[in-house]
């Protein structure tokens, strides 16, 4: 049987990392052909040393194609980009461009009714340098796991270890965001802390020379990692609503240290508010239910 066309639409960081591994990893027989909007993207010019080919027309490009991976900055440049386009007709469509579970959703609908004959929804775990290495992973939705392994399964290999979610189309943006949202809630608190250690290098008289950088190796670095499990712990928590385990971390202990957190930075001149919506949510759990329950129930009030 003859290897699929593929199509690498979006050959930005990330798309150029896709198409990368996927020329690597392929046949000499392998058909990949690359689509950007900017041709002259350096990007670009590498993969065609590789080996790919350059298709400037995006209805050539994609009337020549089996398999279209589409990597964009968004949705809205998807859309941008396809317009022109008169059919997806017998075409599967991958996209691993990051958005919401409701753009997924839309996105099914319109590549469908263009005549697309799969459409799964995804997204890449990792960085463009990691992509092709056992660290990398991706998430896939939409369809049926049954027809994801028999017509992609193999042709996503090589990217990465793939984590198929489920047949909801919404599924993998859901998973990714919840992933995307934590990193960021985490880089929220990271940045407080860093403004109040430097403070206290500024404070303590230390020269230009000293940096924050030690302290957050020595110090953050590891409480974050071990505390990583924790947030499984909590979200089984939830899931069981078991709002008064603790899990030997009493919510007024853990608010009254946010506070501290806080209190500092009013002392110090550093700005904490990527903290202040997480304490008005401790702080409303303590005002219903006390201090002695868990920090999980937060997530409650999120919802709400
Ligand atoms: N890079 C990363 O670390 C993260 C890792 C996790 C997943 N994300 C998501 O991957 C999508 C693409 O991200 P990227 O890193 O490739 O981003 P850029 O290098 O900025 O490339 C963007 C590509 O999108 C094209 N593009 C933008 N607007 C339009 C438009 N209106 N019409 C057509 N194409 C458009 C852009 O083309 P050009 O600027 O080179 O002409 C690039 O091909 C993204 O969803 C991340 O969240 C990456």
């Amino acid at each position: 049987m003859s290897s699929p066309r593929i199509l690498c639409l979006g050959i930005g960081n990330m798309g150029a990392a896709l198409a990368q591994t996927l020329l690597r990893s392929s046949s000499p027989t392998t058909n990949l052909t690359i689509w950007n909007r900017t041709p002259s993207r350096p990007l670009v010019q590498s993969l065609v040393d590789a080996g790919a080919k350059f298709e400037p027309n995006l209805v050539t490009a994609i009337a020549h194609a089996d398999i279209i991976l589409i990597c964009l900055l968004d949705y809205p440049a998807i859309y941008t980009a396809l317009h022109p386009v008169p059919s997806l007709a017998s075409k599967t469509i991958i996209n691993l461009t990051n958005g919401t579970p409701r753009q997924a959703t839309d996105a099914q609908t319109w590549m469908t009714a263009r005549g697309a004959e799969l459409y799964l929804d995804g997204a890449v775990m990792v960085t463009p340098q990691l992509v092709g290495t056992p660290h990398a992973f991706l998430l896939f939705s939409g369809a049926t796991e049954a027809r994801f392994q028999a017509a992609m399964a193999s042709v996503v290999a090589p990217l990465g270890t793939a984590l198929y979610t489920g047949e909801d189309v919404t599924s993998a943006a859901a998973s990714d965001l919840a992933a995307l949202a934590a990193m960021y809630g985490m880089f929220a608190g990271a940045f407080v802390g860093m403004g109040l250690l430097q403070k206290q290098l500024a404070r303590s008289g230390s020269k230009g020379d000293a940096k924050i950088a030690p302290a957050v190796e020595k110090v953050v670095v590891p409480l974050l990692a071990a505390l990583v499990p924790y947030v499984g712990q909590i979200a089984t928590a939830v899931d069981e609503e078991a709002w008064e385990d603790n899990m030997g971390n009493p919510l007024g202990m853990q608010l009254a240290g946010v506070r501290n957190i806080l209190q500092a930075c009013k002392e110090e001149g550093v700005d904490g508010g990527g903290l202040d919506a997480l304490a008005s949510l401790m702080q409303r759990v303590m005002v219903e239910r006390g201090g002695d329950g868990g920090v999980a129930e937060v997530v409650r009030l999120v919802v709400e």
